[in-house]
């Protein structure tokens, strides 16, 4: 191991991301770095972003900031702990929004604030540094790109939604031909991102959606250059235990794109770094050790682990054993 503190990179999304960054903060923390910020960057999905009611809105940025915040709704999985809906009930009698979506109380007052500093000129990156100073999260957090490339669900016949209408209002139950991002090869990363991967001693893939949390983060110009040139290892951890999703409805979008929904396909699909793909290695689930020699046979080193990060607990030893695994 190094004397300094290892610099860890994360690429994450929403839910599966934030429990994993909690996971390495605490790992981290356990080998005694004390300033886990400076040893921790996520790169954070950007794809989910919306404009709604007037105000942008960044579930998966807030996800992951009020799980490190400690103020995130464990039970609903996004939001604000003890969060209240007044000011949703209003904009639901003005007919403003969207019926079917809740904004908090709490958690609009974090999309006002960002709205504000948007407006004011602020970039995405510069507003959430600037978020980040109200709690010590112990992560720098970055967006994945400056640039306003939403995720779109498009259909068979042509038609198409953003993608959290059709999560949150049609819960991802029409079938989808495709996902899209427009705009996004005009796009570029966040100023730090390709820097923080290229200084990078590790670098982990959360065990995050795949196709609409991970696939946009890949798609950015210049990303997956990045990633194929990182001194470092790339060690993804597989969203999928025993042939299911953990969470969330990451099936139907693997389904989408012609992606079986299992560990080794999944690896597969993100590919072996020594061809051109994301990974020099993944993690398995004890319950799919038997796809091990097929991960293995692609050049991606597959140790089988405990994937399930049911606590505090469970989720650093995770962490832990994505760092080893990466050399760290
Ligand atoms: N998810 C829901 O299922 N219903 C909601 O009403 C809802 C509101 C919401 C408001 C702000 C926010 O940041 C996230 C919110 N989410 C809601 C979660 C979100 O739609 C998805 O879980 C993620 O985008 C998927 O990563």
């Amino acid at each position: 191991m190094t004397s300094r503190a290892p610099r860890v990179v994360v690429l994450a999304g929403g839910v599966g991301g934030s429990r994993f960054v909690l996971g390495v903060r605490s790992a981290l923390r356990d080998r005694g770095v004390a300033d886990t910020a400076a040893s921790l960057t996520v790169v954070v999905n950007t794809g989910d972003d919306l404009w709604l009611s007037g105000v942008r809105l960044q579930p998966d940025v807030d996800s992951i900031t009020y799980a490190l915040a400690g103020v995130n709704d464990t039970v609903r999985g996004w939001g604000r702990a003890g969060d209240t809906e007044r000011v949703n009930a209003e904009l639901q009698a003005w007919g403003a929004g969207w019926p079917w979506f809740t904004l908090g109380d709490l958690d609009l007052g974090t999309h006002l604030a960002r709205t504000g500093w948007l407006r004011d000129g602020l970039t995405p990156t510069a507003v959430l540094a600037r978020m980040a100073e109200r709690w010590p999260l112990g992560a720098r957090l970055l967006p994945m790109t400056d640039a306003e490339v939403d995720t779109r669900v498009v259909f068979a016949d042509g038609s198409d939604m953003h993608f959290q209408e059709w999560w949150t209002r049609h819960r991802a139950t029409l079938a989808p031909a495709r996902f899209e991002n427009p705009g996004i090869e005009a796009a570029a990363a966040a100023p730090g991102v390709t820097e923080a991967i290229a200084a990078a001693d590790v670098v982990l893939v959360a065990p995050s959606n795949p196709v609409v949390s991970i696939g946009p983060i890949l798609a950015v110009p210049g990303m997956r250059a990045a990633l194929a040139a990182a001194p470092a290892r790339v060690v993804g951890v597989s969203p999928i235990i025993g042939g299911e999703v953990v969470r969330g409805m990451a099936d139907v979008c693997l389904t989408a794109i012609g992606v079986e929904t299992s560990a080794a396909a999944v690896a597969a699909h993100y590919g072996a770094r020594s061809s051109g793909g994301l990974l020099d290695a993944w993690l398995l689930a004890e319950e799919d050790a038997a796809a091990a020699d097929e991960v293995a046979g692609r050049g991606i080193h597959s140790p089988v682990v405990p994937l399930w990060m049911t606590d505090a607990a469970t989720s650093a030893a995770l962490a832990e054993a994505a760092l080893r695994t990466g050399g760290v």
